[in-house]
């Protein structure tokens, strides 16, 4: 069984009943002059995850292993977006209004895709996810135990929103979560630290924060 240094301690998966997790990469969140920039955040602070998400995904792949990706958005007649979600805050743009990349966060549309670098390939699950946890009104609970899945390794954006969301669904449902620190990004870099310590705390309260070298090396 495989093991990786991680914090609060070793953490050990099966290759047999491990997922990868791709959390929202998507263009309206990572590209210069998208939903996410208009908001005021520095891109380059998620951008900096492509890379080594890149990598990891290739190894992941080589050895063939599940990979799931999730996007976060909404139909287009936005029957799935409650108002408290819709409304929330004073942006300069709303969800489901057009933007640079098509109409925002609405499935279909060129913003609401996965970023060229890191586009599913044949086979590999993608769930389409109204809300911040990847869990709430999906199929992956019933994906995950088909699969006979136990372990998830954790990536993708934003760390203290759809990650944090996803990892805390995933542990209450009995799932050992890692989070993987260089491939998790938030526009906010004093999030990003918080972020990374809140899971690993307490003895791993919720889940485990590792870096993805150490996990290639692991099913390499
Ligand atoms: C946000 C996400 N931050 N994927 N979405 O609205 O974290």
């Amino acid at each position: 069984m495989p093991a990786v240094d991680a914090q609060p301690g070793p953490f050990s998966f099966d290759l047999d009943s491990t997922a990868l997790v791709v959390i929202d990469m998507q263009r309206d969140f990572l590209l210069p002059g998208g939903f996410g920039e208009s908001l005021g955040n520095d891109v380059s602070q998620l951008r900096r995850t492509i890379e080594p998400l890149a990598a990891l995904m290739a190894a992941w792949r080589a050895a063939g292993l599940p990979l799931i990706h999730t996007r976060e958005g909404h139909k287009p007649d936005l029957s799935d977006c409650p108002p408290a979600k819709l409304n929330r805050g004073a942006p300069s743009m709303r969800i489901g209004d057009p933007g640079t990349f098509g109409r925002i966060l609405i499935q279909g549309e060129y913003g609401h895709d996965i970023v060229d670098e890191l586009q599913p390939i044949e086979g590999e699950t993608v769930i389409d996810k109204p809300g911040k946890g990847a869990f709430y009104a999906t199929e992956l609970s019933d994906i995950l135990e088909k699969d006979g899945i136990k372990s998830l390794v954790v990536t993708g954006v934003t760390t203290e929103v759809c990650v944090h969301t996803t990892v805390r669904e995933a542990n209450d449902r009995g799932y050992e979560c890692l989070v993987l620190a260089d491939c998790v990004g938030s526009y906010f870099p004093e999030f990003q630290q918080v972020g990374l310590k809140m899971i690993a705390a307490q003895g791993g309260i919720f889940g485990w924060v590792a870096e993805s070298p150490s996990v290639i090396a692991a099913i390499q």
